[in-house]
């Protein structure tokens, strides 16, 4: 039976009744998905609202869909250019419920620690300031600038601007996340962790090592003319639907596509698009002409029998390598000697398979590969992103039409808030420029990352943490230490439109500073302004809210952080904050002089679908340190769980955006009415004396002990033994803190270490 959890920190248990298991899908989107859009805005916002929101997102005179980062299309848009996850964003930003002073007057802290994440979702906006006085079990209302008062005083407090932690979740625009960081740095500290650091963070740090950015080579436009694209470590049904429509289009213009994820994921297998008329009526593209199953972390070992195959078959870019890159020899002789037995434990998959997969490849050569999270939150990403890069350097295939690197991003705006400048270590040129702009000297000492910073904050008590967006608790690894580790602060605050759990684990004082979400107009003295976001292939465009703020106390994030700024930094900072808070083309104009890449940032936002910014090794330009693109020899690897043991990854259903859960359903998995679920291997769980359904409790392992968790059940599903998965945020609790990626320090989300156990009781 479902009881509330006995901290506010832990999401509530389910009634294992309730939980559905039926056949999962073979294809993505078509008329369910649209009505399934339709079905959230209208249950949930005013059907007008509904109506305006639809018709303004993603449109050149709009504003951008918050859901993911995938680019818009360039030319022709239709009236509806987002995709059933896109509704549901905008269903749960333009919702009519509201979470005001009367509710948080009813519902103590406590008791809302009870309530799911649906439930704190289902909640409403934000609609003034709160705050939670030491002590108190409620919050109360206050007034903005008592806020700013209370939040200055905790930061003047500080022994150490140290002390001080800023993170950033990556729906913040390119403004307010700009004027962040230069808060963080006049207060003095480098300490800007963000959600990049759970996210794609082993992706930039392989792709700047390897070929000299951090960032995405392809555009849209090559998306539909490749060859060949890999996809692997994704599920785009799910989290990048928009991203199907392109898929679509290079099949159709003879693309070969080929999935790699342990799982058969829905939207890698067919699509069914919902504005043709096939696609209403039913018929799917087939996506995926071939399909590898591997082992969680498989995937180097794939990568390396894949360039064994070319190095040995001769399929190799001959003059690409001698022009453009380093370290050929020592790769090639390394690929050349190592066995394929190894590979073939390691990867879970045949050499056959490795083989066919790169001869494709090789006859095609425009190879373009794509991936997620499948492949950053392991404990040699890096290494395994650099394996990527390594195959693409073999075939040329980066840098040319129809070819190359794409990282595909999450948060609509998480590339565009770390080219702002939200980073633990910016390079020297950008603190330079940012200093001599604003008249101080930037700190320079790195600040602490994700995990960094929640050691810190559990280890040095009565630390302020502030948080632009996001949803810090859920979001990290080990909840139950984080949640000490939040507590332990002397301040948390929270800029959010929504309710989540980290405003139920406070600091001594707790404060919610509710903002405006993208889809609304935001007025600054009677004029409006707009916002610009950076997508995933690196296309700077304007965002401009239409709808009526959802309570008139809200203000914009580029408002609040300039407030905030103004009273915790007092006199000691020559920034026009008030100036900022009111203009957003003074602050656009402030970053153009910072970074040298917004020349006439104004003027060419302005114009319809923005511009891109310069992607150096998309024209074969190498801003490495030897000014080639270096191939990366390191011994292969995956990660392996003692006997007995299972890998566990944690996913996305198709009904959350991260830690906010629209729906307990995830309709392509086949799932409705739970998310404590455990997939796993049918033998696993016969080998286990496990019947499908039957509740059971998962530890996980790690040097630093072990971690429970309670009330899971167990469900039959289809993908290679001795692995298994769970939702991302209920599993949070086994992500241990001390694992994270060599090099990148992202936490190992898709790499636990676990036993899963018939719960005492339920035999
Ligand atoms: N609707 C919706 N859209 C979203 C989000 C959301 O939560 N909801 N989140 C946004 C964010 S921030 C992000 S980062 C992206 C996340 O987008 P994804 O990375 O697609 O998200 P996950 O659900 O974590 O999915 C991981 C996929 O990789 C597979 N996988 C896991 N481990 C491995 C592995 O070792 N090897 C291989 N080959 N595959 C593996 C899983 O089976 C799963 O299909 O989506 C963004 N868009
Ligand atoms: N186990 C496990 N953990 C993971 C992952 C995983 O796959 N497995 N994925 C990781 C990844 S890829 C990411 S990106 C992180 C995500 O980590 P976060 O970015 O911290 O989390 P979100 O769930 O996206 O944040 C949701 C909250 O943002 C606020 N919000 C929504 N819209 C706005 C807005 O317009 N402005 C402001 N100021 N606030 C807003 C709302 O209050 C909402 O509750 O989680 C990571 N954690
Ligand atoms: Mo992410």
């Amino acid at each position: 039976m479902p009881k509330p959890a006995d901290s506010p920190a832990l999401t509530p248990l389910e009634d294992p009744a309730d939980l559905r298991v039926g056949e999962p899908s073979t294809s993505a989107a078509g008329t369910t998905a649209v009505l399934s859009s339709f079905r959230h805005l209208l249950t949930r916002a005013e059907p007008l609202r509904a109506m305006q929101g639809m018709l303004g997102l993603n449109q050149k005179d709009g504003f951008d869909c918050m859901s993911c980062a995938w680019p818009d299309p360039e030319g022709h848009r239709s009236a509806f250019e987002f995709c059933e996850n896109g509704a549901k964003a905008l269903a749960s930003e333009i919702t009519r419920e509201r979470a005001d002073r009367a509710f948080f007057a009813k519902h103590s802290i406590a008791e809302l620690g009870g309530w799911s994440d649906y439930e704190l979702d289902q909640a409403g906006r934000l609609t003034e300031p709160m705050v939670r006085r030491a002590g108190a079990s409620h919050y109360e209302a206050i007034g903005w600038e008592e806020a700013f008062a209370l939040a200055a005083k905790a930061f003047g407090g500080l022994e150490d601007p140290n002390r001080a932690i800023f993170y950033t979740s990556g729906r913040a625009s390119n403004e307010a996340a700009f004027l962040w960081q230069l808060l963080a740095r006049q207060f003095g500290t480098n300490n800007l962790p963000d959600c990049s650091n759970m996210c794609h963070e082993s992706s930039g740090v392989a792709m700047k090592e390897s070929v000299g950015v951090g960032k995405g080579t392809v555009t849209l436009e090559d998306i539909h003319q490749a060859g060949m694209i890999l996809l692997m470590g994704q599920n785009p049904g799910t989290n990048h639907p928009r991203m199907l429509s392109a898929l679509q289009v290079a099949v159709r213009q003879g693309a070969h596509v080929v999935a790699v994820n342990p799982l058969r994921e829905a939207g890698l297998l067919g699509f069914k698009h919902p504005q043709e008329v096939g696609g209403v009526l039913g018929q799917a593209t087939p996506l995926a002409a071939d399909y590898l199953q591997p082992n969680l972390n498989g995937d180097m070992a794939l990568l390396r029998g894949m360039a064994k195959t070319l190095v040995e078959e001769g399929l190799l870019d001959r003059d690409f390598i001698a022009v453009h890159t380093v370290g050929f020899e020592l790769y090639e002789a390394s690929v050349r000697s190592q066995g394929w037995e190894e590979l073939e434990a390691l990867s879970g998959l045949s050499r056959e398979a490795m083989q066919r997969t790169a001869r494709a490849a090789g006859e095609r050569k425009r190879l373009i590969t794509c991936w997620a999270m499948g492949l950053t939150q392991h404990r040699n990403a890096v290494a395994t992103l650099r394996e990527v890069v390594n195959v693409h350097l073999l075939l040329g295939a980066i840098g040319k039409p129809g070819a190359g690197l794409c990282p595909v991003r999450g948060h609509s705006n998480v590339q565009g808030d770390r080219t702002m400048g939200i980073f633990e270590k910016m390079p020297e040129s950008f603190l330079e420029a940012l200093g001599r702009e604003f008249g101080f000297e930037a700190p320079r000492a790195h600040g602490l990352d994700t995990v960094a910073a929640i050691r810190s904050m559990h280890e040095a008590p009565g630390q302020v943490f502030v948080a632009l967006g996001g949803n810090f608790l859920q979001a990290a690894p080990d909840t139950v230490y984080t949640a000490e580790a939040l507590r332990r602060c002397g301040l948390t605050l929270h800029i959010a439109t929504k309710l989540n759990r980290s405003h139920l684990v406070t600091g001594g004082t707790g404060l919610i500073l509710p903002c405006l979400g993208r889809s609304e107009e935001d007025l600054r003295g009677g004029v409006p302004q707009f916002v610009t976001v950076e997508d995933s292939m690196s296309v700077v465009h304007a965002s401009r809210g239409q709808l009526r703020p959802a309570a008139p106390a809200l203000r914009s994030e580029t408002a609040i952080v300039c407030g905030l700024a103004a009273a915790v930094l007092a006199g000691r900072s020559r920034v026009p904050w008030a100036v900022f808070a009111d203009d957003y083309n003074a602050v656009r104009d402030a970053i153009e002089r910072v970074l040298p890449d917004f020349k006439d940032f104004n003027e060419r936002v302005g114009q319809p679908g923005g511009f891109r910014l310069p992607n150096a090794a998309g024209r074969r330009v190498w801003d490495t340190p030897t000014g080639k693109a270096g191939f990366h020899t390191v011994p292969v690897s995956a990660f392996r769980a003692a006997a007995g043991h299972l890998v566990l990854q944690t996913f996305r259903s198709h009904d959350q955006f991260n830690t906010t859960i629209y729906g307990n359903n995830d309709r392509y998995r086949g799932i409705g009415q739970g998310r404590r679920i455990v997939f796993m291997n049918p033998q696993d769980m016969r080998d286990r004396g496990l019947r499908p359904l039957q509740l059971v409790d998962i530890t996980s392992y790690w040097s630093d002990g072990t971690r429970e968790a309670a009330g899971f059940q167990a469900v039959p599903y289809e993908m290679p033994p001795g692995n298994c998965a769970a939702y991302y945020p209920e599993a949070n609790v086994l992500v241990p803190l001390g694992s994270a990626a060599e090099h990148s320090g992202t936490p190992t989300s898709k790499s636990v270490e676990v036993s899963v156990v018939a719960s005492v009781g339920t035999g």
